[in-house]
């Protein structure tokens, strides 16, 4: 157990701390479960630092008007404790930020998990020690830890992107990231809002803006599909079915390629007619949620079925959206539906039929600037009050080389990472012996209900640990060879897929300038990637150099 800055040696020194089995960075859905894993089920020493004051990772920093999760609440949980699943009760169809926050602050009381959690502790950098075989970790603080194992739980939507845009130091109003919203809310009461962005967040974020701000002007810079989440409280009928079936829906959830408990359909668009696939999709629309990808199985592989679907979600922009400018704005997408994370929403369209919201294309018109009154576009300015940026995170990879990690020879992440993330599996790295990522670049992560491809990774790290510990092994990396080919079956993953399609999607770090354009997550589906991990790891963890 840690104990950094206790005891004193003989000669009135302080000792240092005992060097830890493993150190967790982030206290989010990963880093509880994994801190639960390695520390209750195999005895290790463990400890989780954390930057926030609070356990939950993106729902403890993400709590904009309206944030909400897009997978179904009965879903989005841990599945590992068959206890926790029968006493958790979800109240709507989509769990709110503050419930998931309840969540996880549940679990970390339940299974008491605070005491090995450093809250308010940023590791600013990690570096190997090849002789001594250990990580040693130094914290914004300023203390120094070292440990066996080094495992990341940043998350992969964790650091904010706040776009350079010239004269933001200058703006007199206020301005949010929704990523880092302040725990006290925004009061909107009587204010000119503008809001950048129109992803997932900006989807949600707007219905609720404009229902108390006095002016919303939403700046478009691409414009998004979006199905209705048709959220609704949960019955009781539902909550008891969701209890009694759970290992059923768990296994739905683990034979969908994106960890969600429904089956995709297996026929092509074009085994329909044009009259039966309309009323699919009716169907589909009036039902809601992401489970509108499932209504056919090419969808996100062939651009003319896909076609079909984009044409029917821009023709319902049309149907909703009473002014025709407006409407043309919205409706022009330029990229496949799905290609992008396709957002679901509440009123998110009817939106701009309110009298106190309005939409700026930045396409015809771009930002040219922030100005002390507000934002300047090439057509003219906008005075404002508040600025919310809703422009999403440099994900995947933002928060990993934030921290100065050194591997073998002193050898940067960030250096080994200058062409894109290259890995194994999306957990190692050539060079950086016992460094794990959880849902690193290279594995499903956010193309999947994220705790099904966070409980898969945690256990498999721990499974891989327990084996090494059982056979004296002390180091595990990658072999560069292994490294390589599954670099090349990433690659060919999303390949088979129309999501390269979007070239402006944060999947390929298109939206931070400079960030090499490569697709990160895998996208040949968790369940198969599931397989191909269980496989190397029955195969005497194939592709891997272990060492005594
Ligand atoms: O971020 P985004 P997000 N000038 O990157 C625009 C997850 N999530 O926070 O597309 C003007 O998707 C940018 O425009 P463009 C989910 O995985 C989950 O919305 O780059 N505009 C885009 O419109 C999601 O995908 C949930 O041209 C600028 C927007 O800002 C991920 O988080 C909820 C700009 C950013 O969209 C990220 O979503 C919310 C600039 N300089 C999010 N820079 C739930 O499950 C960026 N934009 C609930």
């Amino acid at each position: 157990m840690i104990a950094a800055g206790s005891g004193e040696g003989s000669a009135g020194r302080a000792a240092p701390p005992p060097t830890l089995d493993a150190l967790i960075v982030g206290a989010g859905f990963s880093g509880l479960y994994q801190l639960y894993c390695l520390r209750d089920r195999l005895g290790l020493s463990v400890e989780v630092l954390e930057a926030a004051d609070g356990v939950g990772g993106t729902w403890y920093w993400n709590r904009y008007p309206g944030a909400r999760c897009d997978s179904e609440s009965h879903t989005y949980c841990y599945t590992f404790s068959k206890e926790l699943l029968q006493e958790w009760e979800w109240t709507e169809r989509y769990p709110a930020q503050p419930e998931i926050l309840r969540y996880l602050n549940h679990v970390a009381d339940r299974f008491d998990l605070r005491r090995n959690i450093r809250f308010n502790t940023r590791v600013t950098a990690a570096h190997y020690d090849e002789v001594a075989n250990l990580w040693r970790v130094t914290t914004g603080q300023g203390e120094r830890l070292t440990t066996k194992f080094l495992i990341t739980a940043v998350g992969c939507l964790s650091t904010a992107n706040v776009p350079r845009i010239p004269g933001l130091e200058t703006f007199r109003g206020r301005w949010y990231h929704t990523g880092q919203w302040p725990h006290g809310g925004v009061d909107f009461t009587g204010k000119r809002v503008g809001q950048i962005g129109t992803g997932s967040t900006g989807i949600q974020s707007a219905p609720v803006i404009a229902e108390s701000a006095a002016h919303l002007t939403v700046f478009q810079r691409t414009a998004n599909y979006s199905v209705p989440a048709r959220n609704a409280p949960l019955t009781p009928e539902f909550k008891r079915h969701v209890k009694e079936t759970f290992p059923e829906i768990r296994r739905l959830m683990n034979g969908n390629p994106n960890g969600h408990a429904f089956v995709i359909e297996d026929r092509s668009v074009f085994d329909v007619t044009p009259e039966q696939r309309q009323a699919i999709y009716e169907a589909a629309w009036k039902r809601g949620g992401l489970q509108f990808r499932a209504t056919f199985r090419d969808l996100v592989q062939s651009k003319a079925a896909n076609d079909t679907a984009a044409e029917f979600l821009k023709g319902k922009i049309r149907e909703i959206v009473k002014d025709p400018k407006t409407e043309a704005i919205l409706s022009n997408i330029d990229h496949p539906y799905a290609a992008k994370r396709p957002p679901i929403d509440t009123d998110y369209f009817d939106t701009f039929n309110r009298r106190n919201v309005a939409l700026v294309d930045l396409r015809a018109t771009p930002i040219e600037a922030i100005t002390p009154a507000g934002i300047r576009t090439s057509d003219k300015e906008y005075p404002l009050d508040i600025i919310v940026f809703a422009t999403g995170f440099d994900a995947l990879t933002g928060q990993l080389l934030r921290m100065e990690i050194r591997g073998r020879d002193g050898l940067g992440l960030a250096e080994a990472w200058t062409a894109g993330p290259r890995n194994y599996l999306g957990l190692q790295v050539v060079g950086f012996p016992n460094l794990f990522t959880v849902t690193g670049p290279g594995s499903p992560s956010v193309l999947c209900n994220m705790p099904v491809a966070i409980e898969q990774h945690v256990e498999w790290i721990t499974d891989c640990i327990a084996h090494m510990r059982d056979h004296a092994i002390e180091r595990i990396e990658p072999r560069p060879e292994a490294m390589n080919s599954w670099i090349e079956q990433v690659n060919a993953a999303a390949n088979a897929t129309l999501l390269p399609l979007a070239a402006h999607s944060w999947y390929l770090g298109a939206n931070v300038p400079g960030k090499p354009r490569v697709f990160m997550p895998y996208a040949g589906g968790m369940a198969r990637y599931r397989g191909i991990c269980n496989e190397v790891a029955t195969d005497g963890y194939r592709g891997f150099a272990m060492s005594r």
